[in-house]
């Protein structure tokens, strides 16, 4: 069976991370069972999650994960769509993963009463003398990540206004459509539902929450997710399950 490695569910959402989301609609999609693992963060090859364990095979990295899936499963996520529609779904999901997700980390990290609800709970566990050093040092690391990708450098309104813009091109690319490429849902869905019930979550209070919030098509379609992938869970990021 596939090992997921994954942080676990926290701040109401199947994984802190969007990128363990992401790995964990894929295989939910694929219909692989799987188990997951939340002890495997300090032996991650590349130092993040997700990765995975299949078979002694270890694939780290989402999308790697999911080529993985698709090369030893024969599946394809992508099934039925176009090569141009297969570029746009590519381009899309580059936007939230490498765009998108700097303008979360941001508001989740930087803002100080964001940091107390969220990441900060990740450290509950180390004894309490060390901790604040500890949290200290791996926010100056968060920082730093921020600061070198580029985000980091910009004022707040800034970041809010650059993560607004992928959120509002998402609602107006989801428009009607049930999922983001049409009637039934495509790997660009793992990617695009991760990430915004990871913008919509309410435990943090955001402009770029707010921004998502405007759109009512982007809510409808967590619920529409979560009742296609959670279906033991009533709602997700406040989004009722609803197919
Ligand atoms: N490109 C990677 C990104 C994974 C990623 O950034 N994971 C974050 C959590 S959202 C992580 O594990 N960060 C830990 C760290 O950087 O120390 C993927 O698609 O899997």
């Amino acid at each position: 069976m596939i090992t997921l490695y994954s942080f676990g569910p926290g701040f109401g959402l199947p994984d802190p991370s969007p990128f363990v989301t992401k790995a964990e609609v894929l295989l939910k999609m694929a219909g692989l069972p799987y188990r997951a693992d939340t002890s495997g963060f300090n032996k991650a090859p590349k130092g993040k999650l997700p990765y995975i364990e299949d078979d002694g095979e270890i694939v780290a990295d989402s999308t790697f994960i999911r080529w993985h899936l698709e090369k030893k499963y024969k599946i394809d996520f992508d099934r039925g769509l176009s090569p141009e529609q297969r570029a746009i779904a590519w381009a899309f999901e580059k936007m939230m993963e490498d765009h998108l997700y700097w303008a979360m980390v941001h508001a989740r990290w930087i803002d100080d009463a964001n940091f107390a609800k969220g990441p900060a709970t990740f450290f509950r566990g180390i004894p309490a003398p060390v901790r604040p050093l500890l949290v200290a040092m791996i926010r100056r690391k968060v920082r730093r990540a921020l600061h070198s990708q580029g985000f980091g450098r910009h004022a707040s309104n800034e970041i809010v206004a650059l993560g607004t813009r992928s959120v509002d091109a998402a609602a107006d690319f989801l428009g009607t459509r049930p999922f983001m490429m049409g009637a039934e849902p495509t790997g660009l869905d793992a990617t695009a539902f991760a990430f915004v019930a990871g913008v919509l979550c309410p435990l943090f209070d955001t402009p770029l929450r707010g921004a998502a919030e405007r759109h009512e098509n982007l809510k409808r379609y967590v619920g529409r997710m979560t009742a296609r992938f959670y279906p033991d869970r009533v709602e997700i990021a406040g989004c009722k399950a609803a197919a």
